[in-house]
């Protein structure tokens, strides 16, 4: 099979099972997270990035359960996809693995923030299927920011796809007028404490402080356990469903090609 042909092959399976956009990009163009890509194969040399799209009107929605169920859902589609090209790619004998998009995840300590293996953002402008917006998010042409992105690490050396020459962004600053909690300042500037305090309302911390609350003095062992690392990973097992409380920054960006916000 030629590289083109196997470079058509992986975006129509990642297409025909949930992806929304396609794109490729080497490794070497992600040097920031060179070190995670080896970790999680070595020799690595391409990263296929998927992106599935949100039913925009469930992310508007007043009822916030609309809006986390369309997200579970919007994420299950990107696992399906990434899962699919992957096992595509090791039938082709190219050893691949599909990486979160967003949990598991690596959880410091907290106030260090919490980074993806891979940044998907990033990897999104440089495989070409949008630019950054003004809301620090990948804005695409197709769905502006409501989408959810996730992808593939493999050994296959694929040809890359070039990122967009234009700003896709049409910088009107809706976004940043749109954050309840003034998280956004433009330029993809973000306080994140004010926004994940907004957006995991009922997330770890609010869990780790109810458990504290469940002693009214803690003795030092019994704190210990409760800000200890196991109970961390406990959290992330119960989250089998999602728990955002703010979609403002995604719902109100106003470029999209297919949908219609009216
Ligand atoms: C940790 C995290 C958060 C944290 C911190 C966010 C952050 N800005 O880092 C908190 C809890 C605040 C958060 C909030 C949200 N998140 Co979040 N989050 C992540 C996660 C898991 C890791 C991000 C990470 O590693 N950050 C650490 C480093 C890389 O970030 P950084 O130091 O700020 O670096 C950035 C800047 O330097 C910027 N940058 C660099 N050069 C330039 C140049 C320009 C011009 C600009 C503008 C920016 C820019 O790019 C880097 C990112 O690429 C990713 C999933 C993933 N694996 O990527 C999802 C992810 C970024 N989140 C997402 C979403 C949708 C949200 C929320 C809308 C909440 C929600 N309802 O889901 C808000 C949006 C807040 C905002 N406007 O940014 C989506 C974004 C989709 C998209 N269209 O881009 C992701 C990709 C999840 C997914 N798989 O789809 N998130
Ligand atoms: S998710 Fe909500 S709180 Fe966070 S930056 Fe976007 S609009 Fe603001
Ligand atoms: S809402 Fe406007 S400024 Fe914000 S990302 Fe979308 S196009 Fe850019």
């Amino acid at each position: 099979m030629t590289k083109s042909d196997l470079r058509k092959q992986i975006k129509d399976v990642a297409l025909s099972n949930g992806a929304d956009l396609v794109g490729i990009v080497n490794v070497t163009d992600l040097p920031e997270h060179k070190d995670r890509i080896f970790r999680i194969i070595p020799h690595a040399q391409s990263v296929v990035v998927i992106a599935a799209r949100h039913s925009l009107a469930s992310i508007r929605s007043a009822n916030n359960q609309m809006a986390q169920f369309d997200t579970i859902h919007t994420y299950n589609e990107c696992a399906r996809s990434a899962h699919s090209v992957s096992r595509f790619l090791e039938s082709k004998r190219f050893p691949s693995v599909a990486v979160p998009a967003f949990i598991p995840i690596d959880m410091q300590d907290p106030g260090k923030g919490m980074r993806g293996e891979i940044c998907w953002r990033r990897a999104g402008v440089r495989a070409g299927l949008g630019s950054y917006g003004e809301n620090g998010l990948l804005v695409t042409k197709e769905f502006g920011s409501a989408i959810r992105i996730s992808g593939v690490v493999t050994v296959a050396e694929l040809d890359a796809d070039s990122p967009l020459e234009e700003d896709v962004c049409n910088h009107c600053g809706q976004c940043v007028s749109a954050c309840p909690v003034g998280a956004l300042s433009g330029g993809g500037a973000v306080n994140k404490k004010l926004c994940g305090e907004n957006i995991f309302k009922y997330g770890f911390r609010f869990f780790q402080k109810f458990m504290e609350a469940l002693y009214e003095k803690p003795d030092p062992e019994v704190q210990k356990i409760i800000r200890g690392y196991e109970l961390r990973e406990m959290w992330q097992n119960f989250m089998t469903g999602n728990y955002y409380y703010c979609f403002e920054c995604q719902s109100q960006c106003p470029v999209s090609s297919v949908n219609t916000l009216e």
